[in-house]
């Protein structure tokens, strides 16, 4: 049995095959969970929800008559409510499983998972344990719906409030190769008085909004080279990557900005990169695509984030000075064991190797995500199994202690 203060406790099922709903409630109660309540009807166990019944873990059949799991993920996402885990059972295989997960994620839900049927008492505390582990040696970061105000946000961004502001975490990115430490991406941060550090969903929505967006990006920018230079001074060339939005480069004067700011500073451009997310690799127009190569001529490197989650195609990758690829998580994290993740992986490496870009796996969180990735020759690696983001102080100690992965 799994240790029950560690996990949700109460528990339903919703699936309306009453011998598979039997078998969930058993193989839950068996796992520690109680009360576990189950539902045949998508309809009432969405009113009990909404109701506010309280449930940790929800295990949802995606095939039922009324109202089918999709549409039940949407009902639940609108709910005004905390929401339960959410692991999805099916009778289908692979890619359609993927794919409910994948929308529910988008849509906000915790899911922690997705299992064919039969369930098996095994495969369901995998899902659970995986799940457990993340949220206990995670400290997530507020990811609910606190949002800053925009008093707030202008008072932190111009920098007049020292409790209240924008924070820089660095990720480690490391040589598989040679297991090194070459670079960290900056990930933006806010440091809130009342709510402690919030992920970028209460912040960078709302800066886009209110056109405050380029102000925080240039901030970012700006103390992200600070960073390196200091690195410098200690003798130490780590690089560093900053996320930008394709948007960014509608302003024309921005890759100069971009140029003129390293210039200054005396920070070289090749200890600097940019990342683009993959699913706005369709939005870059002419305008965008010559800013993209004027920074690359003066050798920034060029980054794709998330890759295989946006929708670009060959021809887009294929025009624009990208230097990296970052496969997204979603398609690293556990790939041994899934068939459909492992296939985007290896081809997602394939077109990288022939786009001649070097590759970045992200979210490897365990030995064995590593081992994979190492296999199929990826360059990079990001993820918990070697580092979390940290702070520049905890950045310090990393790389004073860090020495290879075991
Ligand atoms: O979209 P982008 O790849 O820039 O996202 C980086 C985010 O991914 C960070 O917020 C970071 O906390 C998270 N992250 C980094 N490594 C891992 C990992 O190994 N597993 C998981 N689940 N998240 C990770
Ligand atoms: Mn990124």
């Amino acid at each position: 049995m799994m240790s029950e203060q560690a996990l949700a406790s109460a528990a339903l099922v919703v699936d309306d095959d009453p011998f598979s709903q039997e078998l969930l409630r058993s193989t839950l109660i068996n796992l520690g969970f109680g009360p576990v309540t189950t539902s045949g009807d998508a309809r009432s166990a969405l009113g009990s929800l909404e109701g506010g019944d309280n449930v940790d873990l929800l295990l949802l059949d995606l095939h039922m008559p009324d109202v089918d799991g999709v549409r039940f993920m949407r009902h639940l996402a609108e709910m005004d409510r905390p929401q339960p885990k959410v692991v999805l059972i099916s009778g289908e295989r692979g890619r359609i499983l993927n794919t409910a997960q994948s929308l529910g994620r988008s849509l906000g839900l915790q899911i922690e998972g997705a299992l064919s049927k039969p369930v098996s008492v095994d495969s369901l505390r995998a899902v659970l344990m995986a799940a457990n582990s993340r949220f206990t040696t995670e400290p997530r970061l507020q990811q609910s719906m606190i949002t800053l105000s925009e008093t707030e946000l202008k008072a932190g961004i111009l920098g007049k409030d020292s409790g209240n502001r924008p924070l820089l975490q660095f990720q480690p990115k490391i040589s598989v190769r040679s297991g090194e430490i070459v670079s960290v991406e900056t990930l933006a941060r806010w440091q809130s008085r009342e709510h402690g550090i919030l992920g970028p969903e209460a912040f960078i929505p709302l800066a886009e909004q209110r056109g405050l967006i380029s102000e925080l990006t240039n901030r970012v920018y700006t103390d992200t080279i600070d960073q390196v230079s200091e690195w410098l001074k200690k003798d130490s060339d780590i690089k560093a990557a900053v996320n930008l939005s394709i948007n960014s480069f509608q302003d024309v004067e921005f890759s100069k900005y971009l140029i003129e700011v390293a210039r200054e500073r005396g920070v070289s451009c090749q200890q600097l990169m940019f990342e683009v997310a993959e699913s706005q690799a369709t939005q870059i127009t002419p305008d965008c695509l010559e800013a993209l190569l004027s920074l690359r001529l003066q050798r920034f490197g060029l980054s794709i984030d998330d890759f295989g989650t946006g929708s670009s195609s060959l021809t887009h990758l294929k025009n624009i000075p990208f230097t990296e690829l970052k496969i997204d998580r979603e398609f690293v994290t556990g790939a041994v064991n899934d068939a459909g993740a492992l296939s985007i992986l290896e081809e997602s490496i394939n077109l990288a190797r022939k786009l001649n870009m070097e590759v970045v796996a992200e979210g490897v969180e365990t030995r064995e995500d590593w081992r994979l990735v190492e296999e199929l020759g990826c360059d990079y690696v990001q993820g918990y199994y070697c580092a979390r983001p940290m702070d520049q102080e905890q950045l310090l100690v990393f790389m004073e202690k860090w020495s290879g992965p075991h």
